[in-house]
This record gives C-alpha cells, structure tokens and sequence, in this order.
C-alpha cells in the first residue's frame, strides 16, 4: 500500500481512490497511518515471512554481465544475495524471489524502454543537473527513513508496507534515499532508479515502478534575486493547452520551516513549481487540453510541501511529490548556507499518460509487440495489442487482527504473479452475533500475452486458498 508510504501519499492517492476504493478499504488505509510502526511490525511479522524462506538455493533467472545488478539473486534461509553482495536474513525479512527477480531488469536502463524514453526527455530539460541512474536498490534504513527526518514509528517503515532483507538493510521505496549523498557532491541533481513498495494491485500500482528525484540548491542569501533572473530567462511562449490550477496556501498545516527567510523560502517554492510546470509542458506539448493540478501535501523531508495531479481517464492521477527541503537535512550534507527544493515523480505515471499505456504491468512486458514500439527521443500512442480475456474468482473468509490487504495482496503475487489484473473487496461485513468479520476479495485474473484457461486459473485459485489459510491464519467461508 503506498499510502503507507507517507502521509501526503495517502491523501494524494485517494484522489485516485476513491472512485474505486470501498469505504472499508479507505477505513484501513487511514488506519494503518495512525498506528505506531513498532505494532505494525510485530503484528504482521510472521505472516509475510514463510514464503519468503526456501531451504534449498532458489535461483532466478537473469543474464550477469559486469553489471552486477544483473546477477542472480540467490534467497537461503540464511542470506539473501543481490547486485552481488550477500546478506543475512532475520526475522524482518520479507522479499520475496518475484520481487527480487525485479532487481535485475533495470528497465530505465534500456533505452528503448519508455521509462528510459522518458527518463532522458525529462532530464533533458534539466539542464547542468548531474543524473544518477545506477544506484543498488538495497539501501539502508538510515538512508531511505532516518536521513530523510521519517520519525522512528513512521508507518512507511512496516514490514507491511516495505520490502526489508533484514532489520536494517531494504529495497529502497523511493529514489529520495539518495537525497543526502548525492546533495554532499552537487547542488543540481537527478536520481532514476527503479523502486519497491508492497502495495495493492490495479492498473495504476503496482510493486516496483521508477522514480526521479530532483534537487535543486541554491545560497539562501542571493536566492531571490538569482530565481528572479532564471525564471525570466527560462520561461517558454509555448504554453501548448495546459490548464495548470493552483490554490494552494501556505498554512500552518504545511508550513515554512522557522529557520527560512520568508522571501528566500517563497523564491524557491516558485522556483520548484515553475521547474515543474515547464517539464509538464514540455513532455505534453502535443496533448489536447491536459488539465493539472497542484494540491498540498506532506512529507517529513520537505516543508512546505505540494504534489501534482493530472487528470487522466476521468480521474485525478498523482504524478509527483515536491517540496522545499528540510534545512537538517542541508546541514548534514554540509550545506548549511543554502536553501533547496526537491521532487520526486512517478515516471510509468507520466508514461501511462503520455503513451497511452493502460496498465501498468505492461512495462515489465517481455514481449515483442510491447517493446517493439518505442524508438529512444519519441513519444508515440502505443497501439494495443488484444486484450485476451479476464477470468474472475472470488475468495471469502473470516478475517482475524492480524489481516492486512498488503500481505494478502503479497501471497496473490507470489502464486499468480502478473496475470493478476486487479484484486479488489467487494464484500465485507461483521456478523452480529460472533462479531466476525468476513471479507470477500475478487481477484481479475488475465494475462497480457495470452489467454488463460479456467482450469489452469482453478490450480492457482485452489493454491491461493491454500496460502491464504496457511499464511494468514483466516478461515476460509
Ligand atoms: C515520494 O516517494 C517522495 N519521495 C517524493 C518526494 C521527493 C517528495 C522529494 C518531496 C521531495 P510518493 O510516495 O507520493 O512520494 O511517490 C512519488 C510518486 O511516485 C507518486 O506521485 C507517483 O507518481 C509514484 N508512485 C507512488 N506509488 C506508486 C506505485 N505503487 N506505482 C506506480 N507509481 C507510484
Ligand atoms: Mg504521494
């Protein structure tokens, strides 16, 4: 669930959600968020862990070049080996061999991908910026949580929500992690990397995307007057037809941090969001009357904060986060006397618009007629192939404290992997005697490449209601 992520992630996704999220699937979100994170982790350890473990060696297959992230990761009950590097499992352990399989597809490496595709337009028109695009995903908690200001009982840091190889070392779940080495070494940074959060499936989530990371510092004396004269230059007459809509307040709930220069602050948060305006303009040139929106939002890393919206199919699609950066974080990049911003975008949202790609899982397509039709420099409507069709099962069952839809969603991966479409609750009541609670869950099965046979969906359904009992511990209606 990415809304665990952070805060500002639950309320900008619900834009998204709320159309098609049930009131009880939204009740859980929000509460997730509140409860402390020590909790969460000791409730859900056990359940995610068990399938996590294969006594014998489980290798993946990739091609190992001198990339070493192309290695195999190897999963023992032991260790886990990834990008080459092995490490000890514990009892936080919870990646899974689909999700490390990831790891070795880099698909914003490969230039004819349209993450790459996008990747490079984007950071074209970030001028002088230094690009970063070969981190290792596995990142400390220190670098993706404690650096970036997460308090220690920050819900984004639940074995519920994050992909951890032990207590200590992750899968990053964003490509902020790298804010403060990269901000040590330059004031104009991009960072692309792929990242990984358990989260619920549909067209629009889906565990592992790719983000940028944007920051640009600037000396917090001679701010104003340096945004003033670049902003001018930079502006373009070419406004295509975005309609661009902005309210947003600065307000005690999301607020300049004491330590900034009211103008200074002001200056930079201008700067940000022009930055970003200019980027949107450009990738959607050619788009017909693409309505934005800024709304408020937050993160423990940056003060105030904004992320942006693009309505797309009917519905407000969050397509990034931003902010003006926490002054610790500058001081401990040694950068005390500067003042900064920061932005963090989707890049297969921006694709899924911008392409016309409608489910997310297509990106990590193998097959021909998908990657066949991007050329690295253009943006063209990818044509769809047949959509073969879905088949549909449901599962019913008493649920019990311990349940939570990331977990649940987690074991449908592990057995259906992509041919899962979309999981969805459609049923869920409390009976008023026992005080129960029961909850039904319909899974879309459907691939992408080829049609699926009832039976063979029937071996996976059995299997699931299988996994869901024994991991779980729910009882099946
Ligand atoms: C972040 O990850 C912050 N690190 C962004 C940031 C950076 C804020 C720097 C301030 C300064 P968030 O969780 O909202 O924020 O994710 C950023 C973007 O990633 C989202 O706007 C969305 O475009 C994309 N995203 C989030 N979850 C998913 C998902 N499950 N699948 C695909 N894209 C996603
Ligand atoms: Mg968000």
């Amino acid at each position: 669930m990415s809304s665990g992520m952070f805060r500002a992630a639950t309320q900008g996704s619900r834009a998204l959600r709320s159309a098609t999220a049930t009131p009880t699937i939204r009740a859980m979100l929000s509460s997730t968020t509140g409860r402390s994170a020590r909790a969460v982790l000791q409730r859900t350890l056990r359940p995610t862990l068990t399938a996590a473990f294969h006594t014998t060696p489980l290798r993946l297959t990739s091609e190992a070049g001198s990339n070493p992230m192309k290695e195999t990761p190897v999963i023992t009950s032991e260790n886990i080996t990834v990008g080459g590097k092995t490490y000890p499992s514990d009892k936080y352990t919870n990646v899974t061999p689909t999700i490390l399989e990831k790891t070795t597809r880099q698909l914003h490496l490969n230039p004819k991908h349209p993450v790459a595709i996008i990747k490079e337009l984007i950071a074209s028109g970030f001028p002088g910026f230094k690009h970063y695009d070969t981190f290792s995903p596995v990142v400390t908690t220190k670098e993706n949580f404690d650096d970036l200001c997460f308090s220690d009982d920050h819900p984004g840091r639940a074995v519920t929500d994050t992909y951890y190889l032990n207590e200590k070392i992750m899968l990053r779940t964003h490509t902020s992690a790298h804010q403060l080495r990269v901000m040590t070494e330059s004031d104009k940074i991009l960072v692309t990397a792929d990242v990984y959060r358990r989260d619920e499936i549909d067209a629009s989530h889906y565990p592992v995307f790719h983000q940028m990371e944007g920051a640009q510092l600037f000396d917090a004396k001679t701010a104003v007057d340096v945004i003033r004269k670049d902003i001018a230059q930079s502006t373009s007459a070419a406004s295509g037809s975005i309609h661009t809509t902005d309210t947003t307040l600065i307000t005690p709930e999301n607020p300049k941090q004491d330590c900034h220069d009211e103008a200074a602050m002001l200056a930079t948060a201008d700067h940000l969001k022009h930055s970003l305006n200019m980027m949107v303009r450009k990738l959607f040139s050619h788009e017909k009357d693409l309505q934005v929106r800024w709304i408020d939002a937050q993160f423990p890393f940056t003060s105030p904060s904004w992320e942006m919206e693009i309505l797309y199919q009917g519905k407000w699609l969050e397509v990034l986060g931003c902010g003006v950066i926490r002054q610790d974080i500058l001081v401990n990049a040694g950068k005390p006397d500067k003042i900064g911003w920061a932005f963090g975008l989707g890049l297969e949202r921006l694709a899924l618009v911008l392409f016309g790609i409608p489910d997310i899982r297509l990106f990590w397509s193998k097959d021909d007629r998908f990657l066949k039709q991007f050329e690295p420099g253009t943006i063209q409507k990818f044509k769809p192939f047949s959509k073969y069709p879905a088949c549909i099962k449901d599962i019913s069952f008493w649920s019990n404290d311990q349940f939570h839809e990331n977990n649940f969603c987690e074991i449908v991966r592990d057995i259906a992997g992509d041919i899962v479409e979309d999981v969805q609750l459609i049923d869920e009541f409390t009976h008023p005697k026992t005080k129960k609670r029961s909850m039904c869950y319909r899974i879309n099965y459907r691939s992408m490449d080829r049609n699926v046979t009832n039976d063979e969906i029937n071996v996976l359904q059995e299997k699931l209601r299988d996994e869901v009992v024994n991991r779980m511990k729910v009882e099946l209606r």
